[in-house]
């Protein structure tokens, strides 16, 4: 049994290995590429799993039980017992206790997520029926980002996923994501990062990841924000330190959120 449970855990967690968004008939999450998606992964396979299966096995061992042993042929006279103090009380309690289990560690990692660490990058995110819109607050970025559509796609760019302006950040640095809307609620989600707080008009969320791995991550608005909630993607290129820089340079060209000056113009592109 045990065995088999460990197979079963082996398969969700590394089934989907290597990927940084959804793959086909995927059964667990996407791979983890934070320590705070990790923390979340860990805890649903290595905990709550066994503990639901462990529950299921046995209420369905249960009801064989009782459809076989109690069966009407069996039992021409069926019995008129109603209560039964000891097993009320147990059937109380070992859920409370079960429930307990589960919260302890739970909240251990809901209160980390809260907690934002030292912040490297700001970014502002703000969900538009049906788009978002990003500002790097720090460096006068300002941008739109718009899913691109199926007949426009290139080669090895995912469907429904892919946008024309994604957020690059740094990796390994702590990002800190504000999060809000401007016409009705979104919500911004990216699995691999365990990231997901709502955008609220006229209210700001706060959220924070750092990105263990180079790479490319996808997302979605995951709160129904109208006809075309499906197609406003989240997608975020992780880069290396040097690269950031570079695309630093060449967003605060293309992205400037206030007019540039020719002076200002050559101090970016001297950097
Ligand atoms: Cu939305």
């Amino acid at each position: 049994m045990k065995r088999f449970l460990y197979i079963i855990l082996f398969t969700i967690t590394f089934g989907s290995a290597f990927a940084n968004q959804p793959k086909e008939w995927q059964l667990g999450f996407q791979n983890p590429a934070s320590e705070g998606m990790r923390e979340i992964v860990n805890f649903h396979n290595g905990l709550l799993l066994p503990i639901i299966i462990a529950i299921s096995v046995f209420v369905l061992f249960l009801m064989i039980f009782t459809c076989i042993r109690f069966r009407a042929s069996r039992n021409p006279n069926p019995s008129k017992t109603t209560h039964n103090f000891a097993v009320e009380v147990l059937w109380t309690l070992i859920p409370c206790l079960i429930l307990i289990v589960m919260a302890v560690p739970s909240f251990k990692i809901l209160y980390k997520q809260d907690t934002i660490p030292k912040v490297d990058v700001t970014i502002k995110a703000v969900g538009y029926q049906w788009y978002w819109g990003y500002e790097y607050p720090d460096e006068n970025i300002i941008f739109e980002s718009y899913m691109i559509e199926e007949e426009d796609l290139k080669e090895n760019q995912p469907r429904l996923l892919t946008v024309d302006n994604e957020i690059v950040v740094p990796v390994n640095k702590v990002v800190k994501v504000m999060i809000t809307a401007n016409d009705v609620l979104h919500a911004w989600a990216l699995p691999s990062f365990g990231v997901k707080r709502d955008a609220v008009p006229g209210r700001i969320n706060e959220t924070w990841f750092k990105a263990e791995k180079v790479g490319t991550y996808y997302g979605q608005c995951s709160e129904l924000c109208g006809i075309k909630h499906a197609f406003m993607p989240i997608m975020v290129r992780v880069v290396t330190d040097e690269e950031y820089v570079k695309w630093l340079v060449e967003a605060k060209m293309k992205f400037a959120k206030e007019p540039i000056g020719e002076n200002e113009y050559k101090k970016i592109a001297n950097k």
